[in-house]
């Protein structure tokens, strides 16, 4: 068990959708904390480099027009394994596989607009507080 910080964002249909209190709700009652938060409008370049490992793929001009859509919520949280558990909150990529009881399962119906973005591992939780957070 270890103390850890991640970072997490609220995609723009999570806002649009007025799901905010829903999905941190859920984040609170396992126990995470808050650390830091704050609206924020993304664009191309920072998005480029925070998927760069999907920029190549053909649905990427979909995810910078949905992720440019409107304001995201940027957040840093923390708390006992917060990477892997605040992932296993998330459920998975592909709507289809995301099961019941998860914030995407639950709350999305497709891969695309799913609602939820969480660091996949340590070396990416920092790379990614210092990318939204500086
Ligand atoms: O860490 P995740 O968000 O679960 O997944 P990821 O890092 O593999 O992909 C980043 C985002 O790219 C994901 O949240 C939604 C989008 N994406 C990934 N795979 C697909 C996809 N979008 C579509 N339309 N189709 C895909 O196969």
């Amino acid at each position: 068990m270890s103390k850890e910080r991640t970072y997490v964002m609220l995609k723009p249909d999570a806002l649009q959708r007025g799901l905010v209190g829903e999905i941190l709700g859920r984040i609170e009652a396992k126990g995470y904390h808050l650390v830091q938060a704050k609206t924020m409008m993304l664009d191309e370049p920072i998005l480029r480099e925070h998927y760069a490992h999907i920029a190549d793929k053909p649905f990427f001009p979909e995810t910078v027009a949905y992720m440019t859509s409107g304001p995201v919520l940027a957040m840093i949280w923390e708390g006992e394994n917060a990477i892997a558990g605040i992932r296993q909150l998330m459920g998975a990529t592909k709507f289809e596989q995301a099961q019941a009881g998860t914030i995407r399962g639950d709350l999305a119906s497709s891969t695309t607009y799913n609602l939820i973005h969480g660091s996949d591992g340590p070396e990416t939780a920092e790379i990614e507080i210092k990318r939204f957070f500086g």
